[in-house]
């Protein structure tokens, strides 16, 4: 059996562009761990595509978990070797975490942030929410900043459980903050954080399958949003952001998992921002860790683990990178009204 076979095999199971790859980073991250959380953390492949990889490794007597542990076997050690197959290292920066950016100036607002964000509502499956870790966002909007798309800006946040705009506010430093959310709890939240905290953010109530109110399209500098990751309703996300933008020099940031966006989304996604006038500045793979949601056991991917067991809310394995969107033209992005589910395509296991 070669790496390409077995590519196949779960391609066909899974209908996810699965390659010979994949299969590789799978083995690489079993060499390095026996967790299933730590393996999904480490192989950066859909959970979807590395449970039915996994099965069809121990069929080919790879790989067992019959003590809860997700082992290579002898079998599969030799097959490794005569691959060419090397443990996946660990060698993010101890200092940063990986992200590339110094958030110490920022230490006050931090202290402030997760004093106000100790009672926020929890993730709810019903909007697909799962947010960052406080850290996470604290390091989002330093990246903001440091690109110059915080200070003197007009920022918009596009959904917000993980509460960028809060974050951003207690900065001082944007002109303007504006929120758009979905989920009553969440704008209702902001609006209590913001009366106690005296500040300057508006917040309007809206879902996204519909348009942008014509008073925020075209008129912001920058925006920020963790959209779910069907395709369509990743693309919903960022389309919708980019048409608030200004025009060229207008920023998008935006977070894209492995654990639900194969490589062929991501391909699909990075041609329709190229279209829509946008090129990717900045992509810090793994920069957000989240939070675990209180729904794992009920999420669509858990009946489809081999070990079934719930990760502690402070044991991230689920990742995004963050991508940093520019416009170069004119945003053309021509979406109207959006009917149906936007959280479900083939790839996604945590709606
Ligand atoms: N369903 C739980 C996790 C949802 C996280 N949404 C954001 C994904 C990154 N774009």
């Amino acid at each position: 059996m070669d790496l390409a076979d077995l590519a196949a095999r779960v391609e066909r199971k899974t209908r996810i562009a699965v390659s010979s790859r994949d299969m590789e980073r799978v083995l690489a991250a079993l060499f390095a761990s026996e967790d299933m959380w730590r393996i999904a953390e480490l192989a950066r492949i859909p959970l979807l595509a590395l449970c039915a990889g996994l099965r069809a490794l121990a069929a080919a007597g790879w790989v067992r978990w019959d003590t809860g542990l997700i082992r290579l076997t002898e079998d599969g050690e030799r097959a490794c070797a005569l691959l060419g197959v090397a443990p996946a290292p660990t060698l993010d920066c101890p200092r940063c975490g990986g992200r590339g950016v110094e958030t110490s100036l920022l230490r006050d607002v931090a202290l402030a942030f997760h004093r106000v964000a100790a009672d926020r509502p929890d993730a709810a499956q019903e909007f697909d929410q799962g947010h960052v870790t406080e850290e996470t966002t604290i390091a989002r909007v330093a990246q903001m900043w440091r690109h110059g798309d915080l200070a003197g800006k007009d920022v918009l946040v596009v959904g917000d459980d993980d509460l960028v705009s809060v974050a951003a506010a207690l900065t001082g430093l944007p002109q303007r903050v504006t929120v758009l959310d979905v989920d009553p709890r969440i704008t209702s939240f902001i609006g209590k954080v913001a009366k106690r905290e005296s500040l300057r953010i508006e917040i309007l109530s809206h879902d996204l399958r519909a348009p942008l109110p014509p008073s925020l399209a075209r008129a912001f500098d920058a925006f920020a949003c963790d959209p779910t990751e069907s395709l369509p309703g990743f693309l919903l996300f960022a389309g919708r952001g980019l048409s608030a933008l200004r025009g060229p020099g207008g920023a998008g940031y935006l977070g894209l998992t492995h654990a639900e966006a194969s490589l062929s989304k991501w391909h699909a996604i990075q041609r329709q921002l190229v279209t829509w006038g946008a090129v990717i500045t900045d992509l810090r793979d793994g920069f957000h860790a989240y939070v675990n949601w209180p729904y794992v056991e009920t999420m669509r991917g858990w009946e489809h683990l081999p070990v079934r067991r719930v990760p502690g809310r402070r044991e991230p394995w689920y990742r995004s990178a963050l991508v940093r969107v520019e416009l170069v033209t004119e945003a053309g992005v021509d979406l109207g009204v959006v009917e149906g589910d936007i959280f479900l395509d083939d790839e996604a296991s945590t709606t």
